[in-house]
């Protein structure tokens, strides 16, 4: 590395800078290199020979197992350490001048504290590694709604996923010379110490810090401390909203695209969707779904009044476990080559290999690096990923580089939900869809620690990632509706609603192309639907179902209403808007008590 790497007794400057327009970034590189005590100091350009270079340094010390060569070109397995593993809910803060501020559903810190603690944990972390400075540009680099960061870490394996997750280099550093802003994130590995592990936001200071974890959206800063905690806080001043959504372009036979975006917590459903391939009887017609984007939206009013999107990353960091060449075909052709993955088990000739692959194969060693024994567990860790351009993805939509943004007809929100919620429902409004979006409940999932299959409010599936008291987003939501307005129509769905034997009732993945089918309908004036308390629920047989098998309890269940178990729903929905004090919108709650009312409660 010490052809790409400067001496830390060189000044800390970006190459090529004359001093002046890059001089706030250069002024925290050299305060960052003064407390971390690196070794060495490397400016990131993001080229295919510090790529190179980065990856035969982490093959020699055993960071990247290079996968099969001939199945697998130019991909690598990582095995993070076994304590890390995914996000750290209980760890991450957000450090706000008032408490109040980040709400009941963030860890708080005062700012002055929250420093203090990591600057202690950052002091000398850095000896005897090299510092990597990433300029980064969360969306396309010449889009008005793009913001850029700069991520400076000691972590290698970080370096090369920010790379595929992010415009990253030269062009970005560029737009920061021209700009003066960026968020700065400073990240490290440190001892990969649970104990010592805290993932810190300043969203006043448009800073993060982040130490003792190399996972995901611990590690990797782009993407849910910069592009969702502190790009929500922005977002709230600016007028616009940073949401943990998926984005697809939907194609009829006519040729006509609608864009959708869909809201579903972490690991229920968003990679999926948004690389849906249509059943077969679908394709025949020429029905199409383009993907913009798998994770992160931004979006913001445009002048004709629609909310235009852009997804801000350039890579999807995807849940391996139950991706298929039935289920996620597209997928699974897009991590063919040049991708990392990270905690998947191998087979004997070297090839990635993870439950439900479903592949033939069977692995011979698990995520830890063992030999694979059934009896201790699945190959892969149930939260095991790959990282992959988007580039790569067969459905990768040409509208997703576009630095207007596609403009948005429907926004989805959905969680597992095994009782009670519909497969689907319309709102009747923008508020009432506030609500809906507000209500949203889940079973909890491996994508962050503590124990799978709670039940707890995900609001627009944002709880692990709102950067701001939840009160004041829904304020905000709310405040889109205004004269000049043309709003996207607002739906829940529930793929995950389940039988009395426990089986998922819906096929889901393809098939839920016929739910997307109803929504655009509905968009454009063309379907029906029954009106109830809950929203508006599909009209019998406005739900295109040929070819699905469905038994009578899938068929009342999907589509029925029971009032009974949404009385108490409401009742609990109720009490959650309570929580947060006088700070919830009066309009929020009145619409709850409106619900509730009609409810019969
Ligand atoms: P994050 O990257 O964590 O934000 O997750 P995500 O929302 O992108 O989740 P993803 O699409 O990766 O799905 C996670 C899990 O849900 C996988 O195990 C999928 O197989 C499963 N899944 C996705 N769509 C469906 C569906 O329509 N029905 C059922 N039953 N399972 C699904
Ligand atoms: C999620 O947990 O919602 C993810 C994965 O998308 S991570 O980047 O680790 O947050
Ligand atoms: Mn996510």
């Amino acid at each position: 590395m010490n052809a790409i790497s400067h001496d830390v007794a060189k000044p800390a400057v970006a190459p090529g800078s004359q001093g002046s327009k890059l001089a706030a970034l250069n002024a925290w590189v050299a305060e960052v290199a003064a407390l971390t005590k690196p070794d060495a100091i490397h400016w990131c350009d993001g080229s295919d020979a510090e790529n190179a270079a980065l990856i035969a340094q982490m093959e020699a010390d055993g960071t990247l197992v290079k996968l099969n060569e001939s199945t697998h070109p130019n991909s690598y397995l990582h095995r993070s350490h076994p304590d890390d593993v995914a996000r750290v809910e209980h760890l991450t803060f957000v450090c706000t001048s008032r408490q109040d501020d980040a709400g009941p559903n963030n860890h708080w810190m005062a700012p002055a504290d929250g420093h203090a603690k990591m600057d202690a944990l950052f002091d000398g972390c850095m000896k005897g590694r090299t510092m990597y400075v990433i300029p980064y540009c969360m969306g396309p680099i010449d889009s008005p709604l793009s913001r850029c960061g700069v991520e400076i870490t000691d972590s290698p394996y970080v370096v090369a996923n920010m790379r595929i997750m992010t415009r990253m280099g030269a062009p970005s550093l560029a737009r920061i010379e021209r700009e003066g802003t960026f968020v700065k994130g400073l990240h490290s590995i440190g001892e990969l110490d649970p104990e010592r592990r805290f993932i810190m936001h300043f969203p006043e200071e448009l800073t993060i810090k982040s130490f003792g974890s190399g996972y995901g959206g611990n590690a990797l800063l782009g993407k849910k401390c910069h592009a969702l905690r502190i790009a929500s806080h922005q977002a709230r001043s600016e007028g616009w909203l940073a949401e943990h959504m998926l984005i697809l372009g939907l194609e009829n036979p006519q040729g006509e695209t609608h864009y959708i975006a869909a809201a579903f917590p972490s690991a229920c459903g968003k990679t999926n969707l948004a690389m849906l391939i249509p059943p077969e009887g679908y394709r025949a017609k020429g029905w199409k779904v383009w993907t913009v984007g798998d994770d992160i939206c931004w979006m913001r009013p445009g002048a004709d009044g629609r909310l235009y999107a852009i997804n801000p990353e350039a890579g999807f960091f995807g849940v391996a476990p139950g991706t298929s060449a039935k289920s996620n075909p597209n997928a699974l052709k897009s991590i063919q080559s040049n991708t990392i993955f990270t905690n998947v088990g191998v087979t004997a000739d070297n090839q990635p290999w993870w439950e439900g692959l479903d592949d033939g194969q069977t692995p011979v060693t698990d995520w830890r690096g063992n030999a694979y024994d059934p009896a201790k567990g699945p190959a892969a860790h149930p939260n095991s990923r790959f990282t992959v351009s988007a580039k790569q993805c067969p459905s990768y939509s040409p509208e997703a580089e576009n630095a207007a943004g596609v403009p948005i007809s429907a926004i989805v929100f959905g969680g597992r939900r095994p009782s009670l919620v519909p497969l689907v429902f319309e709102a009747r409004d923008w508020t009432h869809g506030v609500l809906v979006g507000a209500a949203m409940g889940s079973e909890t999932t491996a994508a962050a620690t503590g124990a799978v299959g709670v039940m707890r409010r995900d609001p627009m599936a944002m709880k692990p990632f709102c950067g701001y008291n939840f009160a004041d987003y829904f304020t905000h939501w709310l405040s889109f509706d205004q004269a000049g307005a043309n709003l996207p129509k607002i739906f829940h769905v529930n793929w995950f609603r389940k039988g009395d034997d426990g089986s998922f009732l819906w096929p889901g993945f393809g098939e839920n192309l016929r739910v997307l089918e109803w929504m655009i309908q509905r968009v454009k004036g063309e379907a029906g639907s029954v009106e109830t308390p809950i929203g508006h629920l599909p009209k019998d047989d406005e739900i295109n179902l040929d070819g699905v098998q469905l038994t009578d309890e899938a068929r009342a269940k999907l589509f029925g209403f029971e009032r009974e178990g949404w009385q108490a729903e409401f009742a609990s929905i109720g009490e959650y808007l309570d929580e947060y004090g006088p700070r919830m919108p009066q309009a929020l709650k009145d619409e709850q008590q409106r619900i509730a009312k009609a409810l019969g409660n």
